[in-house]
């Protein structure tokens, strides 16, 4: 139940373990991009994985939800207004397979949901399947079983990382533990629905708090007179300090969307993770300000913003820093902008219409280009700098300010 950028890998990966699998998305252009082979975004080696399953009717497509044994919803779970979560397309797929489901089927909510979730969705099942109980008991396994996949590695990770699996009942997380076990090379590790909802939650919040750790950590720099870099590759010399690397913010579907789900639960107490939120959306808002005040110095500065994507190797723009960075130069300082982002060919639906920014290559950013914002540390970008002929003015993701290899305070960028 949902065919995007989990479900599409889940379906091909389990249609490639013996399963028989029947693919369902709401949406039909959805469905009709992956018959013909045409889906956005799919990794390597995924496109042909999805496609042989297909052509071996290992992978069916459905328009609508068919009758199966294990029903497993990958469908998003974004942020309202407010940073409330939205669960809307939860709630609808669970009320679409409810009317399907029969005695000892199995539901598996894999999106990433708030603390009590899955025990709520299943007493969404029961309250539209009362018949489904017995004595007091409901006859349908639920589960909870979080996606860990890190974008990048999507295939890999699918398999190969161990799963925390938590249940609503002794039942639901022996059926569903013993599911994923068959596909599963990493260990499965099984607990209650709420500890396994909160565990997901938890360990993208860590992340975050790391990643605010080191962007807080390189605006603190730029302000004492420190490379941030540097700094950062000594501290980590000590055996016990592992300090992230600081960027233009943090982005992805997830990083900056889950914390929230933990903040909307308790509110007194996520004062960290609130804080690392912000943290890491400050970063992003002091970058651009890093770049308005360099342009400021050029009478008709042409920007080149290097990197689009939400974090290096991957062509996902999905609340991605450089994104908003550029939208906001276009906007807001109607600036004559090249992009260069090697994994994309066409620029974003928020972009695309804007007359002040273009897609080149790197040859053309260093012709045309003035000033360089590196926003995406992706590997082609390596040793760019020293490409620069004299007078173009490179800034790296701690706003630090140079020509070739001379660094700059703002008073001499011009
Ligand atoms: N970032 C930094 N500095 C770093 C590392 C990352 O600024 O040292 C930035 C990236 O550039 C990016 C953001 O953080 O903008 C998030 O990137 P990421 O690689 O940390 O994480 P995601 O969003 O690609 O994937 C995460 C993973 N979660 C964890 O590692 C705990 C992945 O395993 C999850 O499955 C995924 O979220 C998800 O779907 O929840």
């Amino acid at each position: 139940m949902g065919l995007g950028y989990i479900g599409l890998p889940l379906a091909a990966v389990l249609a490639c373990s013996g399963y028989e699998v029947l693919g369902f998305d709401i949406k039909t252009d959805v469905l009709r991009s992956i018959e013909s082979g045409e889906m956005q975004g799919l990794e390597s080696p995924l496109g042909p994985m999805v496609s042989d399953a297909i052509r071996r009717r290992a992978l069916v497509l459905c328009d609508s939800v068919p009758h199966a044994e294990i029903y497993i919803l990958a469908v998003p779970t974004p942020l309202k207004k407010k940073h409330q979560v939205d669960l809307s397309c939860v709630e609808k797929a669970v009320d679409s397979v409810a009317p399907r489901l029969r005695p000892g089927n199995l539901v598996v909510i894999e999106s990433t949901v708030p603390v009590g979730t899955t025990e709520e969705m299943s007493r969404r099942i029961i309250e539209l399947r009362p018949d489904l109980v017995r004595e007091g008991k409901s006859l349908i396994f639920v589960a909870h079983c979080p996606e860990r996949v890190l974008p990048g590695r999507v295939l890999d990770e699918m398999v190969g990382v161990d799963r925390v699996i938590g249940g609503v009942d002794a039942g639901s997380t022996r059926a569903a533990g013993d599911f994923y076990a068959t596909f599963v090379r990493g260990s499965i590790h099984r607990t209650e629905a709420r500890t396994a909802e909160m565990c997901k939650l938890v360990e993208n919040a860590s992340r975050d708090v790391s990643i605010a750790f080191a962007n807080e950590l390189s605006m603190l720099c730029d302000r004492m007179g420190i490379d941030a870099t540097v700094l950062i590759h000594l501290a980590n010399q000590h055996p016990r300090v592992n300090i992230m690397d600081p960027g233009p913010g943090a982005g992805g579907h997830c990083i900056p969307v889950d914390p929230w789900f933990l903040v909307q639960s308790e509110p007194l107490e996520t004062r960290l993770i609130r804080t690392a939120r912000r943290v890491n959306e400050r970063k992003t808002a002091w970058l651009l300000k890093r770049i308005e005040e360099t342009i400021s110095h050029f009478e008709k500065p042409v920007i080149a913003c290097l990197g689009l994507a939400y974090k290096p190797g991957v062509s996902d723009l999905r609340e991605s820093p450089a994104v908003s960075i550029v939208n906001s130069l276009c906007s807001q300082n109607n600036c004559d902008i090249r992009i260069v982002e090697p994994h994309i060919t066409d620029l974003p639906p928020v972009l695309a219409g804007s007359a002040c920014c273009r897609l080149v290559t790197v040859e053309e950013a260093i012709a045309e280009a003035s000033v360089f914002a590196l926003l995406t540390r992706h590997d082609s970008f390596e040793g760019i700098q020293a490409r620069l002929p004299d007078g173009k003015v490179f800034i790296d993701p701690n706003g630090v300010v140079s020509s070739g290899s001379r660094k700059f305070s703002m008073e001499v960028v011009s």
